[in-house]
């Protein structure tokens, strides 16, 4: 049977599900959205997606035209329509319909969706052997032109980011941002280890506050929110330089499709060993504790 998708209250087939041609989110990318996971029937930090989702919304200065817990049922009604207990949830709102101007205030209601896919993962060999990534010409948006820490729909920045990436045989892309300090990759957090310290760039620089960079941090600075032992206890946020990162014993990236993925080369240069390192290993592991428990939970 085909899947249904929630379009402003209404459940429609896959088929059937369309949007106009003069809504601005798809003339001008005027809009914002979240990705996220659900495992096992517990959708992973809804509230933290929620809270992102709603930030973006306010200082584009768009009104979701929905309480957040209507909104959160919303979600739930169109997991449970679909039978799905492992997701992949893609809720977007736009500006709604308007006419071909810039003009937002000719857009009388937002557009909301709700997209419930299942999960693409990534081949497991990667998480295995690690990625290879490398730098592109292209940096990260400058945030006081449009903040790289609002999760809108103009993603042409890390998409040009990523096909410079493809291009040069590499899947994912590690961004720069205008000052040439590390920013994040194209749809995924960056962080490192060395001597223990695990450290990521503060969001300032140009990075999405993600809600599994978010994750990782609790893993290590709350002690005792998993089972799960030998977890790093040092954590730091500063600024790093393509230096500090082709140097560190570890690097790994975080994100909602990819989770905790390791890498074990940057630009041509090994990173530590060479293979995923322990500190990686014992974050991935926390990582699927945590995803197990840190939820809202809902029966199909
Ligand atoms: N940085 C950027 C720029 C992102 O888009 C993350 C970091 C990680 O954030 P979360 O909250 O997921 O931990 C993201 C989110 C994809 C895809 O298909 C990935 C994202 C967004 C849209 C699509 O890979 N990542």
């Amino acid at each position: 049977m085909e899947r249904l998708v929630y379009i402003d209250g209404k459940l429609l087939p896959e088929s059937k599900a369309k949007i106009s041609v003069f809504d601005h989110g798809f003339l001008y990318g005027d809009g914002v959205f979240e990705g996220i996971r659900v495992y096992s029937g517990l959708i992973f930090r809804l509230d933290q997606h929620l809270d992102r989702l709603y930030e973006s919304a306010h200082t584009v200065l768009l009104k979701i035209p929905m309480m957040r817990k209507e909104l959160g049922q919303a979600i739930i009604k169109t997991l449970k329509a679909n039978r799905q207990k492992d997701a992949y949830i893609r809720l977007v709102v736009s500006r709604g319909v308007g006419d071909l101007g810039l003009d937002p205030n000719k857009c009388k209601t937002p557009t909301i969706v709700i997209i419930t896919n299942s999960i693409t993962l990534y081949p497991s060999k990667l998480y295995e052997d690690g990625l290879k990534i490398i730098t592109v010409p292209t940096v990260r948006n400058i945030p006081e032109a449009l903040n790289p820490q609002l999760k809108t729909l103009n993603y042409l920045n890390n998409i040009l980011a990523k096909i410079e990436a493809s291009n040069s045989g590499f899947v994912e892309a590690l961004m720069l941002n205008h000052q040439g300090y590390v920013a994040e990759c194209t749809g995924d957090n960056i962080f490192m280890v060395k001597r223990g310290v695990v450290t990521t760039p503060p969001v300032y620089v140009g990075a999405l506050p993600g809600i599994t960079r978010g994750a990782i941090i609790d893993l290590i600075t709350k002690p005792g929110l998993v089972k799960t032992g030998n977890l790093p206890k040092k954590f730091e946020e500063r600024l790093l330089t393509r230096h500090d990162l082709y140097n560190a014993d570890e690097v790994f990236l975080t994100g909602t499709a990819a989770e905790l993925i390791p890498v074990v080369e940057i630009d041509g240069r090994m990173i530590g060993s060479g293979e995923p390192g322990p500190v990686t290993r014992s974050l991935m592991k926390g990582f699927r504790e945590l995803t197990r428990k840190d939820g809202v939970k809902y029966a199909v």
